[in-house]
């Protein structure tokens, strides 16, 4: 109980209910923000109505959506899974198109612009992502989703230069909040990989992107050798002999069962790849440790991915039939 609240139910220092529980961690100062961001984040029926009295105890009328982020994004600490995440943001969304009735055509076109914005925060300020999302990107990676329609260009410019400005507050920032998380820092660079069925050590071109991790003979080359997709895999360190700074890839749920990913054959046709376990060799003990944490990125991401593209499909459809 690291918020006190059942002591203080106990010793009625608090009234028993959602709305005494959320107004306490709204108002009360010097609470822990993980804490709060955990005790919202439960599935549990009273965490679930305290989290709603939480999200209506924010006043969002008259505010854009990046003041009205800010303020959320403050009152607590967004926990790291992506289900607790969805009950927040879609919480938060409802609020919003609550307070600013005619702004969005539907709390999904508020709940996806919501992820837009952390994705473009990180993208503008996190130093490792290379790539900087311009306006136009911005504007075109959000064109549909007022229920199939386009928000104005404007309310649009108008958020990204917000965002551009000044970077969200996150409270307790230790560097591993989604804000981090959601976007992966693509890397690229030569690795020594193990054969699957032949154990020959092969220096390999690597590129991690969009979730896969690309490999190719030269780095000019535009066909990669192999193609592994990361999903359900796992990453760690691992020793082996004589090559001190390894990490392998293992699927956890299919141990002794080939991991799904292709290769090209020395006569070019592409075939299934034939590994249980994917072994690479860094050069050193940090370029290993940056690999494990890029390609850990890019697995974690995947979750919120989904939850946005799937809003995305729904309401994209249901435009369709309007
Ligand atoms: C090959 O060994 C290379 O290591 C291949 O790597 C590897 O394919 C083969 O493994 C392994 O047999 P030889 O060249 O000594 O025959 P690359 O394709 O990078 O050249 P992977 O799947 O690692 O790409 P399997 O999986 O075909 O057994």
């Amino acid at each position: 109980d690291p918020l006190g609240i059942n002591y203080m139910l106990g010793c009625q220092l608090l009234e028993p209910g959602a709305k005494s529980i959320a107004e306490f961690l709204y108002r009360e100062e010097g609470l822990n923000k993980t804490a709060i961001g955990e005790f919202l984040g439960e599935r549990e029926e009273l965490h679930l109505q305290t989290l709603k009295a939480f999200v209506e105890l924010h006043q969002f009328s008259n505010l854009n959506l990046v003041q009205a982020l800010r303020q959320f994004l403050w009152s607590f600490r967004l926990p790291g899974e992506a289900q607790k995440i969805d009950r927040m943001m879609e919480a938060f969304a409802t609020r919003y198109c609550n307070c600013n009735a005619p702004v969005f055509q539907s709390t999904d076109t508020c709940y996806i612009l919501s992820f837009a914005i952390i994705m473009l925060n990180t993208s503008l300020h996190n130093p490792n992502v290379k790539d900087k999302t311009t306006l136009e990107r911005f504007i075109s990676m959000n064109r549909g989703i007022n229920n199939g329609g386009d928000l104005p260009v404007p309310l649009l410019t108008k958020l990204y230069d917000s965002i551009r400005n000044e970077p969200f507050k996150i409270p307790e920032d230790d560097g591993n909040d989604l804000t981090h998380t959601f976007f992966n820092p693509d890397r690229e660079g030569w690795l020594l990989k193990l054969g699957g069925r032949v154990k020959t050590w092969k220096r390999r071109w690597f590129i991690l992107t969009d979730n896969c991790l690309y490999y190719f003979e030269y780095t000019a080359d535009k066909e990669p050798r192999g193609i592994i997709p990361l999903e359900n895999l796992c990453v760690k360190e691992v020793h082996y002999p004589r090559k001190p700074y390894c990490l392998e890839m293992t699927n956890p749920n299919s141990r002794g069962q080939r991991i799904k990913a292709c290769k090209t054959e020395t006569d070019g046709r592409v075939v299934e790849g034939k590994h249980q376990s994917y072994t690479i060799c860094a050069a050193s003990a940090d370029e290993r440790d940056s690999w494990i944490e890029a390609i850990r990125a890019s697995i974690t991401r995947d979750p919120f991915y989904d939850l946005v593209s799937l809003r995305k499909k729904k309401i994209i459809n249901q435009g369709n039939q309007d």
